[in-house]
């Protein structure tokens, strides 16, 4: 027998990325790669390159079934990373995993950036300014990629100085609205769209559980919802642990964010996720998402 979807709980949908249609009747786990230099190493090009191809390889064997790759850090108060030195850390590592089968996005918000990423072999662009960058939407609306549209108050440097909202979902939902009906005036169609409330940026603790509970008012929107609270620090402030040891709490908020309708995860901890997943599959049992 065929069942209804759960109430509040979207019907299998699919994120149509540069052709390729995901299936989202099980959710996708997107395994985060960063490209940094690392504070151990020399940090010269070759062991950057080589430690984020090593890491991408870990996330695909523990079922990572996108990877987003990176290459500057949207940590508060980070230092910017110039458009050039973001291209040179980005690029290699696409051309090298672009063909291996797992699609893969580049977080990133310059237009030059998401050109040569997309030119490389990637699939999605994921962009916390959700392409309000000059250039940025028509870097995107010259390609069939996907697009991450992520909500953020205020930007990186002080945005968690004192967030404010009235209301807090129907500010976000309100903003991404908007976003995807400038990106299909330009012709991005929001099949390619993928939503995102973008936790901890600009939000308080309180504002950021009040996105989670409320999700589905997000996935009423018509795209596919994404949601990152991996490692972050509303999960520190509820369990009272260090960014290292937050795997268990990640994992529960995926799942519960799943629950809520989330169909993509941005998770560290791929492996740990996949567990949590498969729990919450088997409880669904037959149908939707076999
Ligand atoms: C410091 C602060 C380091 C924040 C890293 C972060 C998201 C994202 C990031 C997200 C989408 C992190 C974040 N978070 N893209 N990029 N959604 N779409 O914790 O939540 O990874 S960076």
């Amino acid at each position: 027998m065929k069942r209804d979807p759960a109430p509040g709980r979207p019907a299998a949908a699919t994120w149509t990325v540069r052709g390729r249609t995901l299936s989202l009747a099980r959710p996708l786990i997107m395994g985060v790669v960063n490209v940094t230099p690392d504070s151990f190493s020399d940090g010269g090009r070759h062991s950057t390159l080589g430690a984020a191809l090593a890491h991408a390889l870990r996330l695909i064997e523990e079922g990572a079934d996108i990877l987003d790759i990176g290459g500057e850090s949207t940590r508060p108060g980070a230092a910017e990373v110039s458009q050039t030195e973001e291209i040179d850390r980005v690029v290699p590592v696409i051309a090298a995993l672009a063909g291996g089968g797992v699609p893969l996005s580049v977080d990133t918000s310059k237009p030059e950036v998401m050109r040569a990423a997309l030119a490389a072999g990637a699939a999605i662009v994921n962009d916390v300014y959700a392409l309000r960058t000059p250039g940025a939407l028509e870097a995107v609306a010259t390609s069939d990629c996907g697009v991450v549209l992520m909500h953020m108050q205020g930007v990186p440097r002080t945005m968690q100085v004192a967030p404010h909202y009235e209301d807090v979902v129907a500010e976000v939902a309100a903003f991404l609205r908007e976003r995807v009906a400038v990106l299909g005036a330009a012709g991005v169609t929001p099949d390619r769209v993928a939503l995102d409330p973008g936790f901890g940026f600009g939000k308080t603790v309180e504002h950021n559980f009040t996105l989670l509970r409320e999700l589905p008012r997000l996935g009423a929107l018509g795209c596919p919802v994404l949601a990152g609270l991996s490692r972050k620090s509303m999960l520190g402030a509820v369990t009272g642990r260090a960014v290292g040891e937050r795997v268990t709490a990640s994992v529960v908020g995926a799942v519960l964010a799943v629950e809520r309708g989330a169909r993509v995860l941005r998770v560290h901890d791929v492996g740990a996720t996949r567990d949590g997943l498969r729990v919450w599959e088997a409880m669904q049992g037959e149908g939707e998402t076999k």
